[in-house]
Order: structure tokens, then C-alpha cells, then sequence
């Protein structure tokens, strides 16, 4: 053991490790291993740098720590608790069971002090890049000379397996790119994942890699010596240029005479005769289990006196930056509770009627460009494609190392990492981040986005090119069942606008709304921009489903549900099927999940339980449309992969026209 190792610094860290080992064995499973390498560097980070404070985990200058490896869950709870957050020990005891605030994998909504949700590994990687991104843009925006209100670092604890995940290498390239300084991160190389040795299928040289990334990388060779931990983290906060990677050669299972060294302590319980020996090995009391020795409870318990005297002297702080610049301050705290400042939505116009109209995306663009000066901190881009998305903000630049203050952000051609930095942006608070790429492309974020549904964030993302009318670039850009894949995910709204008024409309939901990520898809090609004198207003979107059309009592003989493109070709239809004498009418479902949340009263009168012959119309797969149109109805979409053509050859081909649907209709009612 190296300097600055005395008795309770042992103690401490050993209280640690079998709080995990108990926790883990209690509960019968759970992972013991990665808590007992890790504990040494995990405790020096939450005692010497750490600045954080227990008694109020939403401080927002506070440091963020991200468990990327949220399988070694138990390190964070019994940090969480030693340091005196609001977790008491029966929760630790309660460790994956029922209602406890302690799952089996750390959840942003469970414990205070658990940042972000992780396990799916590579996820926590990229949130710590999105909150360092976000901590920098804020600073830049709202920091002045000799007011850094908005100062402070990022740290997580990484795995091998984090590290072999791909989000992980477009995380750190990003974020090596954007000179990152104020990121840490503890790489905890203990060298054996699930099947065994990371020499099974994991050899490149991590360190050469990060070094390539552009980031400060640092080797401490032993992760039981406190004092290499100690400097390492010292010398990466100095560093102000690069994000740094310490990696720090630890021991799963560290003190299991048996399973240190070995996949067998990754992913089970030690077993009672093991928990025994390494008791004994470690020289700990076999009993009673949960042990917290009196010392290390008071170590660890400083946290909460130093973290009060930091809060209270940020506040202090922030008094001064207050009194000397109180329009910001009130700004800032605007952003940081989410409250939206009066008027923000007074510049979104009103696009008039048009048959020729406009594309969403473009509705979109413009929409972001009227909120944008309002919102200082709608902050956002593109996975390289915003020429495409048209989610550039005018007025402001591009997002780069010392220009942090800027609002445009290149994620680079890095979906999954960008959904992830998205994540990281909403779980720091005080920005408004949103995302864009192809609709076809959310595929490659799809692990982030259920995440931010899972942690209710309040993230938008902008999915253009939403349908075949993309047209030529045929099969492998046109979704199909995106819509489907995405509607699937609990707690993401998606909506599909059908015109530029609807656009605005969505964008005003997206803006509004908190509790869930808002998915917005739009379209390539023009879309007419329909007369609202004639039809019903575009207001009507924020309910989901809205009655756009209707012809006769209001009882319709045949109802023709459609979303976004496919609404205009549901109002032709309607029309043909009106020449004929049967009333009918159009319903814009633009959101099934806004819908879904309607009341039964609305939704019965969109859609009447008495009529029984409906069409639904879009241009994807017809999976869940039966919710819709029930037994009887007739589903018209695309159950096959798309095809390459101009899109109006596509429509006609692949049968989404008025006369097929005004057919349909028709036919089911024996016309
Ligand atoms: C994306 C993803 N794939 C697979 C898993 C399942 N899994 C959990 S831990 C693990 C291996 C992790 O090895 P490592 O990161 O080195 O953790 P350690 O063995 O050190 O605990 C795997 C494959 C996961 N959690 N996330």
C-alpha cells in the first residue's frame, strides 16, 4: 500500500466492498465483482474531489458522477448511503426487490444522487459527454468575470465492457473533438467480462485509442494504491484541454480467495461459503451483515458538512451574480427549473393556405428559427444531416471547443452517441437539447431513446425523410416500420404532422411538454398547406387525433383515419367518396399516444364505436392500425421494404392513392 493508505481509509473502502458482497447475497443476485475492484478508486473519488452535496442532489453546480458499469450497481447505493443521501440502509438490504429505491440496475428515478439510469453498457459513457457538453454551454452562456456560476467536472466510472461498446468510441471522439476538459473518467481494467478474460475478443490498446481520441490518458497500475488514484484524479482536473482517462488496473472480485480474477465474480452472488473466506481474508466480521463500522460512517458522513459549506458558498456566489446581473440570473433560473419565458412561442407564424405548401421539414426549420432567439438555451443539431433536417438555428454558430456558448452542435455521423449526449444534456438540466437525423436512422439510436423514455427526459428529436415519398434513395433510407418500432416504445409521444400549421403545432407540444422525449417525423417532399377555413384547425393535434373533415350529421357511414402525407390522400378520398352520396369522415391521427391519452368521451367522438367501416392509411406497416379501425376496418400501408423511384411511382406502385382508398371504403360498406 502506498502514502495516504492508513487504517480508516482501508476500513472505509472495505465497508464498501461488503456492503455489495451483503447486498448481492442477500438478494441472490446482482454483480459483487465490479463494486470490490473498483471500491479503492471509487472512494477516493468520493471523499478528496467530489463535490457534490447529499442533503440536496439537484444543487446544480454540483459535480456529476455517471456509473457507466450500472451492473455494479451496489458501489453507487452504498456510496449513495455512506455519504448520507437520502438511502437508507433497509434499501440496501432491499437491494432488487419490489418498490425499493435500489433495482438491480441504478435508475434516474429511484434514489437521489443516481444521475442517470445505466446497464445498458456504453449509455452512461455518453450521457457524461452530453453533461459536459451541456456544463460548458451554460458556462459559456451565463458565466462572467469572476462569476463562474456554472463550474464543474464530470466523472464515471467505465467498464471494459462500456469501453468495447461502439456508443462509447463515437462518445469519446466527440468528445475529444470538443476538448472536453472538465470530463473524467476512471476506466476500471480488471480484464475479465462475462465469458472470461477480455482476451477472448478485446486487445487493442485502450489507452492508445483514448490517446488517438485526443484525450489525457493516465495509468495508475495498481487500484488498491490511493495515492496513484489521488494524483491521477489531481492531474486530470489540471488538465484543461482534454478529457482524461485514467485507467486503473483493478481486480474483480478483489479479496475472494476463490473467484478474484474470474468471471465468476462478475455476475452472482459469491455464496455463503465464499462470503465467508472473504471475510476472513479481508479481515472482516463475518456478522453481522450490512456492517457499518462507526469510523468509516463518520469518514464518509463528512460529505455532508463539506457539501452544505459548497452549496452555501456557490449560493453566495450566486447572490452576487444576481445582484450585479439580474436579468441573467433570472434567466438562469428559468433554465434550470424548465420554466419557458412569457412569450417565447409569440414569433411561430401561421403559414397560410397553399396547395403547392411545404415540406415539414421545412415548416420545422422554420418553426426552430422563430423559438430559437426566445429559447437561449434550445440547444441542438444533427447527425450531419442538418442541411437535410433543417435544424440549423440561424443567427448563432457552431458549437465547438472554446466556443461552447454557440447552439449548434455537429454530433458528427454518430446517432447512437448523439442520443445518448441528448440524455446527458436533459438529465444536466438547463438546456433544451434536441437531435435530428432520417427517420430511418432512429434505428441506430433506439437504445438511447428508450432510455430517455424510461427516465420520462424531456428530449426532442427531429426524424425527417419520414416515409418512400423520400423517393430514389430508395429501400435502405425509407422506414417502414419506424413508426411502428417507435410508437412501441411506452413513454415516447411520436407525432406525424400533415402540414406546416401541424408542424408548428408539434413543435409547440415538444416545446411545452415535460415527462417524456417527443419524436417528430416530417417529411422530404411538399405537402399541401391546407386551408383552415375549410378544414378544422391545426390546434387539434395537440389532442392526437383530431376530426379534420366530415361530411353529413356527424355520423359518419365510413371514417378514414390518415397520418401526416397520407392525410391529403385521405381528404382526396373523402371527396370522391362524397360524389357518391356516403358521408364521411377524415380523421388526422397525427399521435396515437396524445390520442390514447384523450378521454373516452373525445375519443368516441372521434371515432364513434358505432361506426364500424374505417380505413386507416400511412405510409409504413399496418401493425397496430387494428387498434384503430377494429375487426372490420381495412389497414392500407406498406408491409414490404420500399423501393427506388420517384416518389409519386412509389404512392401509385405501393397503392396509397385516393381512388384505392375511396375504394376500400366504399367496398366495406357495400358501395
Ligand atoms: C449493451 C449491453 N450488452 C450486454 C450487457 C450484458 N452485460 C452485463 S455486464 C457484461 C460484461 C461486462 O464486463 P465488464 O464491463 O468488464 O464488467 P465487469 O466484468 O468488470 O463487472 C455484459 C456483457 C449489457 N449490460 N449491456
Amino acid at each position: 500500500m502506498g502514502d495516504g493508505h492508513d487504517a480508516l481509509d482501508q476500513l472505509c473502502i472495505n465497508t464498501i466492498r461488503m456492503l455489495a458482497v451483503d447486498g448481492v447475497q442477500k438478494a441472490n443476485s446482482g454483480h459483487p465483482g465490479m463494486p470490490m475492484g473498483a471500491a479503492p478508486m471509487a472512494y477516493v473519488l468520493w471523499t478528496r474531489f467530489l463535490r457534490h452535496n447529499p442533503a440536496n442532489s439537484t444543487w446544480p453546480n454540483r459535480d456529476r458522477f455517471v456509473l457507466s458499469a450500472g451492473h455494479g450497481s451496489m458501489l453507487l447505493y452504498s456510496l449513495l448511503h455512506l455519504t448520507g443521501y437520502d438511502l437508507s440502509l433497509e434499501e440496501l438490504k432491499n437491494f432488487r426487490q419490489w418498490e425499493s429505491k435500489t433495482p438491480g440496475h441504478p435508475e434516474s428515478c429511484c434514489a437521489p444522487g443516481v444521475e442517470t439510469t445505466t446497464g445498458p453498457l456504453g449509455q452512461g459513457f455518453a450521457n457524461g459527454v452530453g453533461m459536459a457538453i451541456a456544463e460548458r454551454f451554460l458556462a459559456a452562456h451565463f458565466n462572467r468575470p469572476g462569476h463562474p456560476i456554472v463550474d464543474h467536472h464530470t466523472y464515471a466510472i467505465v467498464s471494459d465492457g462500456d469501453l468495447m461498446e461502439g456508443i462509447s468510441h463515437e462518445a469519446a471522439s466527440l468528445a475529444g473533438h470538443l476538448r472536453l476538459g472538465k470530463l473524467i473518467y476512471l476506466y476500471d481494467d480488471n480484464r475479465i467480462s462475462i465469458e472470461g478474460s477480455t482476451d477472448l475478443a478485446f486487445t487493442e490498446d485502450r489507452g492508445a485509442r483514448f490517446v488517438a481520441y485526443g484525450w489525457h490518458v493516465q495509468h495508475v497500475d495498481d487500484g488498491n494504491d490511493l495515492e496513484p488514484i489521488t494524483q491521477a484524479i489531481r492531474a486530470a482536473q489540471e488538465e484543461a484541454e482534454r478529457p482524461s482517462l485514467i485507467v486503473v488496473r483493478t481486480h474483480i472480485g478483489y479479496g475472494s480467495p476463490n473467484k478474484q480474477d474470474t468471471a465468476a465474480a462478475h455476475g452472482e452472488p459469491l455464496g455463503s461459503d465464499e462470503v465467508t473466506l472473504t471475510k476472513e481474508n479481508l479481515d472482516w466480521p463475518i456478522d453481522p451483515t450490512f456492517l457499518i463500522p462507526d469510523e468509516a460512517l463518520v469518514r464518509f458522513r463528512q460529505a455532508l458538512q463539506e457539501g452544505k459549506k459548497r452549496e452555501e458558498e456557490w449560493y453566495g456566489q450566486f447572490q452576487s451574480y444576481e445582484r450585479e446581473y439580474p436579468q441573467l440570473a433570472e434567466e438562469w433560473k428559468r433554465a434550470v427549473t424548465g420554466e419557458l419565458p412569457a412569450g417565447w412561442d409569440k414569433d411561430i407564424p401561421i403559414f397560410p393556405a397553399d396547395e403547392k405548401g411545404m415540406a415539414t421539414r421545412v415548416a420545422s426549420g422554420t418553426v426552430i428559427n422563430a423559438i430559437a432567439p426566445h429559447l437561449p438555451t434550445l440547444v441542438g443539431g444533427s447527425a450531419d444531416l442538418a442541411p437535410s433536417t433543417k435544424t440549423l438555428i440561424e443567427g448563432t454558430g457552431d458549437l465547438q471547443a472554446d466556443h461552447y456558448g454557440e447552439r449548434n452542435i455537429h454530433f458528427g455521423v454518430r446517432e447512437h452517441t448523439m442520443g445518448g449526449i441528448l440524455n446527458g444534456m436533459a438529465l444536466h438540466g438547463g438546456v433544451i437539447p434536441y437531435g435530428a437525423t432520417f427517420l430511418i436512422f432512429s434505428d441506430y439510436m433506439r437504445p438511447t431513446t428508450r432510455l430517455a423514455a424510461m427516465m420520462g427526459l424531456k428530449v426532442t428529436y427531429v426524424f425527417t425523410h419520414d416515409s418512400i415519398g423520400l423517393g430514389e434513395d430508395g429501400p435502405t433510407h425509407q422506414p417502414i416500420e419506424q413508426l411502428a418500432s417507435l410508437r412501441a416504445i411506452p413513454n415516447l409521444i411520436v407525432i406525424r404532422p400533415a402540414d406546416a400549421n401541424e408542424t408548428a403545432e408539434a413543435w409547440r407540444f415538444a416545446i411545452e411538454h415535460k415527462g417524456s422525449p417527443v419524436a417528430l417525423a416530417l417529411t422530404r417532399q411538399n405537402l399541401p398547406t391546407l386551408d383552415r377555413n375549410k378544414y378544422a384547425a391545426a390546434q387539434g393535434l395537440s389532442r392526437g387525433a383530431y376530426i379534420l373533415s366530415d361530411s353529413g350529421d356527424g355520423r359518419p357511414e365510413v371514417i378514414l383515419i390518415a397520418s401526416g402525407s397520407e392525410v391529403h390522400v385521405a381528404l382526396e378520398a373523402a371527396e370522391k367518396i362524397r360524389e357518391n352520396g356516403t358521408s364521411v369522415r377524415v380523421v388526422n391521427m397525427a399521435s396515437w399516444e396524445l390520442f390514447d391519452g384523450q378521454g373516452d368521451d373525445y375519443r368516441n367522438e372521434v371515432l364513434p364505436p358505432e361506426t364500424a367501416a374505417r380505413v386507416s392509411i400511412e405510409a409504413g406497416v399496418t401493425q397496430g392500425w387494428h387498434r384503430y379501425i377494429g375487426d372490420r376496418g381495412e389497414a392500407i400501408g406498406i408491409d414490404r421494404f420500399g423501393a427506388s423511384a420517384p416518389y409519386k411511382v412509389l404512392f401509385e406502385k405501393f397503392g396509397l392513392t385516393a381512388d384505392r382508398l375511396a375504394e376500400k371504403a366504399l367496398k366495406l360498406i357495400g358501395r
